[in-house]
């Protein structure tokens, strides 16, 4: 793998090279105030130094981007733009394995499912989103005039200027991509800040920028953490538009106050206490293959993951038996070994509150079915964030472990007599990002998945993605939505012409 930097630790003799991961701010990548550690999770080892972006690196940033607005970037014909974004997600393809490994260095993520997922994801993002922006129409309206004469109004789509991405560390180059490609497809240029957790991909991604030409500004990166650093900078900053933010709930309110203060457009892509519902009609592998994968997919780090399933009567013992079967078959471990497909929690500090939550389970009154601890691991791995896939019943709906997010390899099943009655507690939930409900009553699937009061409701599948579709939450998991054309909604602003005939 390469990284753009130098070695911040070549002093020493004594202690080995490390990648030094830089700001990319008008097309050069340049040094911040003192180095951060990045640890990989997978054994609680620092793998790199990360130059924190101050306030003169974040004003440098916003002014490329301004500059870039008013030059080749803001210039550049559709078509080329389009072909820029192409060429991009080749350029993400040409050096898939150093996205990879810089990837899996950051999550400790499977290595087959930052292969599957991730990264191809990255690349996709940025095929369809110029596919989406070719073609767009735009309203028109013949209207009589006073004077018994005619004026013709049309829109033109212009982009919002500078965004500021602010991106979570759960899936990294996927969810970064999701707003850079369909911000620059309309036009606007960028300012990203990925998360402190994770900041090795966006910066291979800069060296993709500068490797197919794309107009210094266009992207740039600054590194940090949220508050008194490059986050909070670049959402208080003036000459930034927009901020559209994927994260947890509680930051987002942060967010929306620090951006107050200018007027910034805001999207929203918030934490979830997501819902299943597994009908006595359902498939029952079908339901059990399916939730396994949804609850522990990531080690349960998905904004979409059931962390509540709510199973009808009298399939219950079926449905946790087969679930058990299914957490217990996963193999913890480093994410190059190809028997490995469960990774660790992201950090030790998330690590501990996924454990907090183990224990408030317990104390709520869990029957704990499988997990509940840290498993042990040899090697290597032994340094790393694991925790064990945990699944409860006999937990109260209104518990605290039944409301709030906990973001972890875990589940509560929780049993239901009827259709009025789960409908009635899986919407009993502060937050509304997705639900799952699985049936194989037609009719049963159109009306529940329609009664969910969440922003994506799957019947039979989960996280099965057609990115022209609206993503996003209600309540407090988010404002907006992005996707396909809802995307372009957001990163751009029909500006109306009036001309009197
Ligand atoms: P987080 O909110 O802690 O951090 C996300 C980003 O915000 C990071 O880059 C962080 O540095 C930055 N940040 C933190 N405080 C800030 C501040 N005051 N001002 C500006 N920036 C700030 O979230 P996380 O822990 O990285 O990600 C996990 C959370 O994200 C979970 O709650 C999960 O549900 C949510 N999530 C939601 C979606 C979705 O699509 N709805 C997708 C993925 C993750
Ligand atoms: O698939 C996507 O586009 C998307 N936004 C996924 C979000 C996953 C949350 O962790």
């Amino acid at each position: 793998m390469t990284l753009h930097g130098t070695d911040l630790r070549a002093e020493s003799p004594t202690v080995p090279a490390l990648p030094s991961l830089k700001n990319y701010v008008g097309g050069r990548f340049v040094e911040g105030g003192r180095p951060f550690e990045v640890r990989n999770p997978a054994t609680g080892e620092i793998h790199a130094l990360v130059h924190e972006a101050d306030a003169a690196i974040v004003d440098a940033a916003v002014a490329a981007a301004e500059a870039a607005l008013k030059g080749d970037w803001g210039h550049m014909p559709l078509a080329k733009r389009r072909h820029m974004l192409n060429a991009i997600a080749d350029g993400i393809e040409a050096r898939f394995d150093d996205f990879l490994e810089a990837e899996i260095a950051d999550t400790g993520k499977p290595y087959s499912l930052a292969h599957h997922l991730d990264i191809p994801r990255g690349a996709a993002n940025f095929r369809v989103f110029a596919d989406v922006v070719a073609g767009l129409a735009t309203e028109t309206f013949e209207q009589d005039t006073p004077d018994g004469g005619k004026a013709l109004n049309y829109a033109v789509r212009k982009p919002l200027g500078v965004v500021g991405i602010i991106s979570p560390w759960n899936l990294p180059l996927l969810l970064m991509t999701w707003k850079a490609a369909p911000a620059m497809a309309c036009g606007n240029a960028v300012v990203v800040k990925p998360s402190e957790e994770t900041p090795s991909t966006t910066t291979l991604l800069g060296e993709v920028m500068s490797a197919v030409g794309l107009p210094d500004g266009a992207f740039n990166v600054v590194h940090g953490f949220g508050p008194d650093s490059a986050g909070e900078l670049l959402t208080r900053h003036p000459g930034v538009r927009a901020i559209t933010f994927t994260g947890e709930t509680r930051t987002g309110k942060e967010i929306m106050t620090a951006a107050a203060a200018n007027v910034k457009a805001l999207s929203f892509e918030l934490g979830g206490k997501n819902a299943a519902i597994v009908f006595a009609d359902a498939d029952l592998d079908a339901a059990v293959s399916g939730l396994a994968r949804a609850v522990f997919l990531n080690t349960g780090q998905v904004c979409l993951a059931p962390e509540r399933i709510y199973v009808e009567r009298p399939v219950l013992d079926a449905f946790v038996d087969g679930l058990k079967k299914k957490a217990e078959a996963l193999k913890p471990g480093l994410p190059h070994d190809d028997s490995v497909d469960f990774g660790p929690l992201i950090s030790d500090e998330h690590r501990e509150k996924v454990l907090g939550y183990y224990q408030l389970a317990v104390d709520e009154g869990a029957t704990v079915i499988t997990g509940g601890g840290t498993p042990t691991l040899e090697g290597p791995a032994a340094g790393g964030y694991f925790v064990e896939p945990t699944i409860w019943t006999g937990l109260a709906h209104d518990s605290r472990t039944c409301r709030e997010e906990i973001f972890g390899p875990v589940c509560a099943v929780i049993p239901f007599d009827t259709e009025e009655e789960v409908v009635r507690l899986a919407n009993d939930s502060d937050y509304g990002l997705a639900s799952s409900v699985w049936t194989s009553n037609l009719s049963r699937a159109h009306r529940v998945g329609q009664a969910m009061e969440v922003g994506i409701s799957w019947v039979n599948c989960w996280f099965l993605r057609d990115l022209r579709t609206p993503f996003g939450g209600v309540k407090m998991s988010g404002i907006g939505r992005e996707g396909g054309v809802h995307s372009i909604d957001f990163y751009s602003e029909p500006s109306n012409i009036c001309i009197k005939l």
